[in-house]
């Protein structure tokens, strides 16, 4: 079972006939590569019954080993349905633990990773089971070659972890200066946002056995998720200087090229990079299965955009669905991804997913060169490419459209009777804890980390294999809410804050409209608000946005002064979904970044979801606004954004004309300092690779 301390790693010893037959004559060397450090060994070759070894794999192997695995190609997420049907269908985790171990060897590994994950997240013998960190299991789609093999080098000469030493990855890896996009590569490359964003789907998939694609809103929280990384993306460029993200046109010449410098452990090879100016083609490729054209998405988003202004969308059999209401949002996000939940996936098609691939194999659209997927064709690495946000809009724009032929809300609707919010501070906290005099200031800097990659890498002798990574992250702190409650009575409230710069990338005031894109939502919880004025007090730390710092960077010698204050992990699975903590604030800049800061607080009777129980001891909540809650409702019933999520009602241009009493907002400042820090790290030293090459 995967555990999440290295010591107690078990594993899983194979007789030779688990091996595929080219290989089961070298076994017995193979094999004998585990040494005595590697923790609990179980040898499960008496599991192998006849009834297991007769389970066809056919249909999972018509995806070459080698290929590039992408979700987004039907072909392969066929095959990877096929195999996570086997997985869920095996009666006991024994049976399942020697299949597993069986097709490992013979199926693709990043399909075998993805069913394999799937499976664990959805069986109910398995469900509460930790799952390490993608990054663990394939480390090369998220560090580059050249440190992997550095720091495979020095993990060989120095392999007592006394004298362990750190690869850094230099914060200009992937371009320099000359491009402006590469200001926002440690957005795109963090390695947080990369992880949440392949949990994301592993937890939402997009087809597979029905009970594990049906969940409650998943198509609004598809919307709604990519919706918050688009703000957030947004914002950050504005915060260096850069104009926001246009929307893919589909005759243009893609400008932005993206040059990955990673290595596929799947394929062996390089990942292919994209060039600037190449222009969306006709794709047709045969070792795919995939053929379509680039008018065939024109048409699919005509379409879908017909449906929005039409306000009913048609299903299979001609029949109308009613979008004007509230599911109609979760309808059109499984229409537009398109997950096997579309109502009509003829006519609508696969707009999202063919856009995905359509990029990436924009380098050999016509299988001439023998070209395998590049990063936009995986959840893991999608969001390293400039191009996902422009792809993105595209998708964005459709669900903006919809929510703006919804009446937008009256102020009547938006206000909470008997309730005022008469105030709002943050505080943010220095190293020593101390609130920092300068109220409604945020502080951010970049900082290194260390991670620990030696159990995606098979290599002797075993030990670390250190990565030093730089990432924004910024200082603790706690908002301070002031209610003033007239109704006489204890009731509770959904507090909503939510951050939006103050003026647009012209520096100039910015209009609601425009605001209310570029709203970020920090956190979501519900308050009690005892008769009379009363404050709350809520800390970064616990964020319904995001998981904490110490489910990405696995240290184990954890060292920070704050580190108690940080959650524990408990049900690894779900968390596993969650935006990255340190990412939790955009970066600001040197000489301040202006934002408001908003908060309102509606009525928790109106927005409490029935149904989910009282939340278990030890339920992983962390990261729940852009994830849900496992196999609970959504836990709010209000649509996801609100109150921005619909157009403005007439007449109201500014924040300040929008409030209600129930609502308050304080401009805020976000610092951004230049000096690295240094965060949770596990060797004393690093190296970088260009020292090393001095040398
Ligand atoms: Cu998450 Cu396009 O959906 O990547």
């Amino acid at each position: 079972y995967p555990k999440n301390d290295l010591d107690n790693t078990l594993f899983i010893e194979l007789s030779p006939e688990y091996l595929p037959r080219k290989y089961q004559t070298k076994a017995p060397q193979i094999l004998s590569r585990f040494g005595e450090q590697d923790g609990r060994r179980i040898d499960i070759s008496s599991m192998l019954r006849d009834d297991l070894l007769n389970i066809k794999l056919d249909e999972v192997q018509t995806v070459d080993r080698r290929d590039q695995f992408s979700l987004f190609v039907p072909k392969h997420h066929r095959a990877a349905n096929k195999l996570l049907e086997i997985f869920l269908g095996l009666k006991s985790v024994d049976d399942l633990m020697a299949f597993a171990a069986y097709a490992r060897e013979r199926v693709n590994p990043a399909l075998f990773a993805y069913a394999y994950s799937a499976a664990l997240l959805h069986r109910p013998d398995t469900k509460n089971l930790m799952l390490p960190p993608v990054s663990e299991i394939f480390p090369h789609n998220f560090v580059d070659a050249q440190t992997i093999a550095e720091a495979k080098e020095s993990a060989d000469i120095l392999s007592s972890p006394s004298d362990r030493v750190a690869i850094e990855i230099p914060q200009d890896l992937t371009g320099n200066d000359r491009d402006m996009e590469h200001r926002l590569a440690y957005f795109r490359e963090d390695l947080g946002i990369n992880l949440h964003h392949w949990h994301w789907h592993l937890v939402y998939p997009l087809d597979g056995p029905t009970a594990v694609v049906t969940k409650d809103r998943r198509g609004e929280l598809f919307y709604y998720m990519h919706h918050q990384v688009l703000a957030r993306y947004n914002v950050e460029r504005m915060c260096n200087g850069l104009d926001m993200v246009k929307r893919l046109e589909w005759d243009e010449a893609i400008e932005e090229a993206y040059f990955p410098m990673l290595n596929s452990d799947v394929s062996g090879r390089d990942w292919p990079s994209r060039p600037a100016n190449l222009r969306l083609t006709d794709i047709n490729r045969p070792d795919l299965q995939l053929s379509f054209s680039i008018d065939d998405l024109k048409r699919y988003e005509e379409r879908i955009y017909e449906a929005i202004h039409r306000k009913v969308a048609l299903d299979a059999n001609g029949q109308n669905i009613e979008l004007l209401n509230e599911q109609g949002i979760d309808v059109l996000g499984n229409m537009v991804e398109a997950s096997i939940l579309t109502p009509n996936a003829d006519y609508y098609g696969n707009l999202h997913n063919m856009g995905h691939s359509a990029i990436a194999y924009i380098h050999d659209p016509k299988f001439q060169y023998i070209q395998s997927a590049a990063v936009m064709s995986e959840t893991m690495t999608a969001m390293r490419d400039p191009v996902f946000y422009r792809w993105h809009k595209v998708i964005d724009q459709l669900f903006v459209e919809h929510k703006h032929t919804l009446t937008p809300y009256t102020a009547e609707e938006l206000t909470f009777g008997g309730i005022q919010v008469t105030g709002l501070e943050v505080c943010s906290y220095n190293d020593q804890q101390i609130c920092r005099q300068d109220r409604n200031v945020l502080q951010t800097y970049f900082m290194r980390s260390d991670i620990d990659m030696s159990r995606g890498l098979d290599f002797t002798p075993r030990g670390p294999i250190l990565v030093r990574v730089t990432h924004l992250s910024h200082d603790e702190y706690a908002f301070t809410i002031r209610v003033n409650n007239t109704t006489g009575r204890r009731v509770i409230g959904t507090v909503r804050i939510f951050i939006a710069p103050v003026v647009n990338n012209k520096r100039l005031p910015t209009t609601l409209a425009e605001q209310k894109t570029l709203m970020i939502e920090l956190d979501r919880f519900a308050a009690e608000l005892s008769p009379g004025a009363s404050t709350i007090v809520r800390r970064s730390i616990d964020s319904g946005v995001t998981i904490p710092f110490k489910q990405i960077f696995r240290d184990l010698n954890a060292n920070r002064p704050d580190d108690d204050s940080y959650r524990e992990f408990d049900s690894f699975n779900y968390c596993g979904c969650g935006w990255p903590h340190h990412m939790l604030l955009p970066k600001g800049s040197r000489g301040g970044f202006d934002m408001e800061l908003f908060v309102m607080i509606s009525d928790y009777s109106q927005d409490k979801v029935q149904g989910n129980g009282e939340p278990a001891l030890g339920e992983c909540k962390t990261g729940m606004i852009i994830c849900g809650l496992k196999d609970k409702f959504y836990p709010d019933r209000k649509p996801m954004g609100y109150p921005f999520d619909r157009a403005i009602r007439t007449g109201v241009n500014t924040l300040q004309n929008f409030m209600t009493p129930n609502m308050f907002s304080v401009p805020v400042r976000i610092m951004h300092d230049d000096q690295v820090r240094l965060g949770q790290v596990l060797a004393d030293q690093s190296v970088s690779i260009k020292d090393l090459n001095q040398d």
